[in-house]
């Protein structure tokens, strides 16, 4: 427990949909410490190295505070009052739909908002608006694995629990990395295996990740070929016998057909389809149809394709047909990334869905909620999918647009239409926790709203299970909770439409939203009308479904082989492999793949606070296989221009031995804000699957060049990160290349690297300069403008104060930068007698002084313990093992989301050996 902090508040992490309990420590005020709530039943007291940091986040100086409206396009905007940006808002609504109809305006919202929240959007969107056009980022992320579910088995429900999980005898982990993305499910993963050995662990992904270090067989499949894999393990089974007839006689239909297309999928086509062996293969269908428990896990590696739902349906079928499903450690088990993913297909905030897994399509679902919500009707044209809807927002037919908890000028693939349509949009409403987010910069009307820590509901978990979120302090400013702004909205937004009767939003507390939408459960698959505030805080978090009347929630669905169709019976569906949208060609010769990094959570808002969420990796690298770096005669670090159909981006690129030839990878977190040049996603495709309309963000065609820019700028700044970043940030349009980033670990301080064809003008130069704090006091200088036989102009600044290296900044010639930084991070002082004899090389063009061997200790491995790849990689010299890691560095001993990686330098050890 933090010294400062006198209480705790038990509530639920923010970040991924694992859902961890958490223990907010503070003084009523300040939020000081987090742990691991023993008592949830997600994590038992751990947490991740994102979790264990939360208190380490959330800098006042990136949040927003206060309502701001910008009184005209092309000028600023200023601090307004809620009521004035209330009514702003409700008239610009009401006029809008009185003049254009309801399906003029739309609602984009997201996966991290609470139960309560969303409940609140979408009857402000459907019964008082009428509009279907409310979508989430969830299309971005699970609406495959809606589809999928529903096809298959009838209902938008993933039958399993985590103990299924430890109970399985072969796993099939495919298209997830979850030792980044779900690490406290991984660590139980990690320790079912420890104790049970005979555990088969399969991973398939194109990527040999840390997640790879648990499996038994890891099958680097060629990029969206999950389909042929699936459908040839399928004919394999079917070879040998190792199917489940009596199961799909008496719970299924369209075996026959399925049977007849897997067929055509034999061994050698899949084996070129997938560009796997043959041994593999069979290995693979072998443990899966031996395995008395057969469990599979899956996130965006299957779901973010143009064939995402036809992958999800063939992970289906395989367990259908091996009856391997309803039974202890067994099931299709589909991750949810965000915290409320579940939340919202829920409480129906897809475009396509209705509260209480309802459809729009479905007549007597929009009559039993209409009646619900005593109105006449719900509006029956369909609503616009998340890319539809900003394609519609750019071509001019979505004139008010109302943002919530999603960045979607950072998220979503194809930013330059974005970006495009957000800037012409008559009225873009957006209600934020951090004010500088990419979409920020659009907004007409920015509303503050409070965040983790601050607000009041509930969450659903990947496992079904709803816990509670808590508050443990106020929201900063005069930020307020979501539900709270969106009902402020709607009152007033109703009392200037024509027709609306009065009172639907008069919500004075979440729970009221919670009591009133859970009757909208009631005998729904997902029934939790048992539910309630004071049942969850006397018993904890709990699995749906709970109906009214239930003693408790439920493990497991389908033991008895029913399934929530018409017809009460499991359906196979028969759809053939189908590649992705874009393949290699002369002119884009590397598929790139995006996905998430172990410490960033997606757009940076929040953990681009904390400092040490960087040690980890703290530039966003082009990651290229060994021969493609040859080919194109590359070396890491090196600055290439990255090109798709539709963007072009300057990053870092790096040698990534995890890639197969031809394939390159990008972490999605770096935005236009941390990265000059709209982001990873200026260079996706918006291309989505048919069914689901999630957009393929895992394979854009590419093309990788290296790029000369001889002029570099580094520099290193102590304090007022976030309004530094702020001022620096619009400087950089001008720059081929520039990222910014945090370094430090007690004291943060902002990094800023820069590139381009030619020294800037002196006056810019001196705009950075000004910026980072180093045009006056006590600043060391050095200035050499000439540029003479192709040397560029030097300027360097070298702040100390107190005896200590505070900041600096190199420009036309960086060769110092590494020690410099380290003797910032060290906090050397430059008083002593060899701090002294530092001084005179700190303008110098070295690398270090002679004599110095102080060289950057790379990439921090342990965030937690602060231990450094390279310290873990002199250990395992040494002759440590992972054990004597553990003890002698500390590494690993914490959260343990360094372990896999530990273990992974272990293995290459051992081969280089
Ligand atoms: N640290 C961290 N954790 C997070 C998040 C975060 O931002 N940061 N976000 C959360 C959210 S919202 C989500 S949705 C989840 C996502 O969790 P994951 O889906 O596990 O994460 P990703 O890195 O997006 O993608 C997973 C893997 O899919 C692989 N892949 C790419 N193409 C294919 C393919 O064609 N077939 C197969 N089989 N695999 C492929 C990629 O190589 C990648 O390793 O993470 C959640 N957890
Ligand atoms: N290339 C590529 N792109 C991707 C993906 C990928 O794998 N590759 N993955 C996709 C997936 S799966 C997802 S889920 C999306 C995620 O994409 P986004 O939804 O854009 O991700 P976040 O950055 O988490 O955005 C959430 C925003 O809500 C704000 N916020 C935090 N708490 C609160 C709150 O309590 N209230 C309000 N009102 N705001 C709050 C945060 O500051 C943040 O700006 O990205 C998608 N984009
Ligand atoms: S695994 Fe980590 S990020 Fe996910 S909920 Fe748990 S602590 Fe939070
Ligand atoms: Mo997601």
């Amino acid at each position: 427990m933090n010294k400062r902090a006198t209480q705790t508040t038990a509530s639920t992490c923010c970040y991924c949909g694992v859902g961890c309990g958490v223990l907010i420590e503070h003084d009523g005020e300040r939020i000081l410490g987090v742990s691991g709530d023993p008592a949830h039943p997600a994590n038992f007291g751990k947490l991740c190295s994102k979790g264990a940091s939360l208190h380490l986040t959330g800098d006042l100086a990136a949040r927003a505070l206060y309502p701001e409206l910008r009184l005209g396009k092309g000028l600023g905007r200023t601090r307004t009052d809620w009521n004035s940006a209330l009514d702003h808002a409700a008239d610009r609504f009401a006029d809008t739909i009185r003049e254009h109809g309801p399906d003029s305006v739309a609602f984009y919202i997201s996966g991290q908002l609470l139960t309560e929240d969303y409940y609140a959007f979408n009857k402000l969107a459907r019964a008082l608006v009428g509009t279907n056009n409310i979508d989430s980022n969830s299309r971005l992320c699970m609406s495959s694995a809606v589809v999928g579910y529903k096809r298959s088995l009838g209902a938008d429900a993933p039958p399993c629990s985590y103990e299924d999980m430890e109970q399985a005898d072969t796993l099939l982990i495919i298209g997830s990395n979850m030792a980044y993305a779900h690490p406290i499910l991984f660590r139980r993963l990690e320790a079912a295996k420890a104790a049970n050995p005979q555990m088969k662990v399969i991973v398939v992904d194109p990527r040999r990740t840390d997640t790879c270090e648990l499996a038994d067989l890891h099958l680097a499949i060629a990029p969206g070929s999950d389909v042929a894999l699936l459908h040839g393990v399928l004919h394999l089974l079917l070879e040998q016998g190792r199917i489940d007839h009596t199961f799909i006689a008496a719970h299924t239909e369209g075996f026959d057909a399925l049977q007849s297309l897997v067929a055509e999928y034999e061994p050698a086509r899949v084996t070129e389809l997938c560009a796997i062996s043959e041994a593999d293969l069979r290995r693979c269908a072998s443990w899966i149809g031996s395995s008395p428990r057969f469990l599979s896990l899956w996130c965006m590696g299957v779901n973010q394709s143009t064939a995402g739902t036809a992958k999800n349906a063939a992970i289906i079928n395989l367990h259908l047909a091996t009856g391997q499903i309803g039974k202890v450690g067994s099931g299709p088990f589909s991750l949810t990334g965000q915290p409320n993913a579940m939340g919202g297909r829920e409480t129906g905030s897809l475009s396509n869905l209705l509260p209480g897994h309802r459809e729009v399509a479905n007549p007597e679902h929009r009559a039993e909620v209409a009646a619900y919500w005593g109105v006449d009707r719900l509006p029956e044209m369909p609503g616009l999918s998340a890319i539809e809807l900003f394609d519609a927002v750019g071509s001019g037919k979505i004139k008010a647009l109302w943002i919530a908890c999603t960045n979607p000028a950072q998220s979503m693939p194809d930013q330059h239409k974005v970006h495009q349509a957000l800037r012409d949009c008559p009225f873009v409403v957006v209600q934020e926790a951090f004010a500088n987010t990419e979409t920020c910069r659009y907004a007409d009307l920015l509303l503050p709203a409070a965040s983790w820590g601050e607000k009041e509901g509930t969450v659903t978990n990947s496992e079904r299970r709803i816990s509670r979120v808590r508050r443990a302090i106020a929201a900063p400013g005069e930020a307020r909770a979501d539900w709270s702004i969106t009902c402020d909205f709607a009152r007033r937004l109703e009392a200037r439409l024509p027709a609306a009767p009065v009172g639907r939003f008069a919500f004075t507390h979440p729970e009221q939203l919670f009591e009133e939408y859970k009757v909208l459960t009631r005998r729904r698959d997902l029934d939790l009308s048992g539910l309630g505030y004071a049942l969850l805080e006397a018993r904890g978090p709990q699995q749906w479904p709970f109906p009214e009347g239930a003693k408790q929630g439920t493990t497991r669905l389908y033991g008895d082989g029913h399934f929530p169709s018409a017809n009460g019976r499991a359906r196979f569906i028969t759809e053939a492999y189908q590649p992705p949208r874009e393949q290699r060609d002369e002119r884009y010769p590397l598929t790139l793949n995006t996905g998430r990094l172990r410490d960033q959570w997606h757009g940076m808002s929040r953990t681009g606070t904390a400092a040490r969420l960087f040690a980890h990796v703290e530039e966003p690298l082009l990651g290229l296989h060994p021969q493609d770096m040859a080919q194109r005669q590359l070396e890491d670090g090196r600055l290439v221009e990255v090109r798709s159909r539709r963007g072009a981006l300057v990053v870092r690129v790096q040698t990534d031995s995890s890639l197969q030839q031809g394939q390159a990878f990008l972490p999605m977190h770096w935005g236009d804000r941390f990265l000059k040049g709209l982001g990873i996603n200026a260079l996706t495709l918006s291309a989505f699957d048919p069914l689901s309309k999630q957009p393929e963000l895992k394979h854009a065609g590419i093309d990788v060049q290296p790029i000369d820019l001889p002029w570099t700028f580094h520099a290193l700044i102590e304090d007022d990160v976030q309004q530094r970043l702020e001022a620096l940030r619009p400087l950089c349009e001008t720059f081929a290349y520039a990222s910014f980033g945090l370094a430090g670990r007690e004291t943060s301080a902002l990094l800023m690297r820069a590139a381009h064809h030619h020294a800037p003008a002196a006056a810019l130069l001196s705009r950075l300069h000004e910026h980072l704090g180093l045009n006056d006091g006590p600043v060391m200088r050095y200035d050499d403008p000439r540029e003479t036989q192709g040397c560029l102009p030097i300027h360097k600044r070298v702040r100390i104060e107190d005896g200590r290296l505070t900041g600096f900044a190199l420009s036309g010639e960086t060769r110092a930068r590494n020690w410099l930084r380290e003797l910032w991070q060290s906090q050397t002082s430059m008083d002593d007698d060899s701090g002294r004899a530092l001084r005179r090389w700190l303008l110098a063009p070295v690398e270090s002084p002679p004599g110095e061997t102080r060289a950057r200790a790379g990439k921090t491995l342990c965030t937690c313990m602060n231990v450094s790849e390279t310290a873990v990689r002199e250990g395992i010299e040494r002759g440590c093992d992972l054990n004597a890691l553990k003890q002698n560095l500390g590494c690993g001993t914490q959260c343990g989301s360094c372990v896999p990686e530990i273990r992974r330098l272990l293995a290459l050890q051992t081969i280089e050996a």
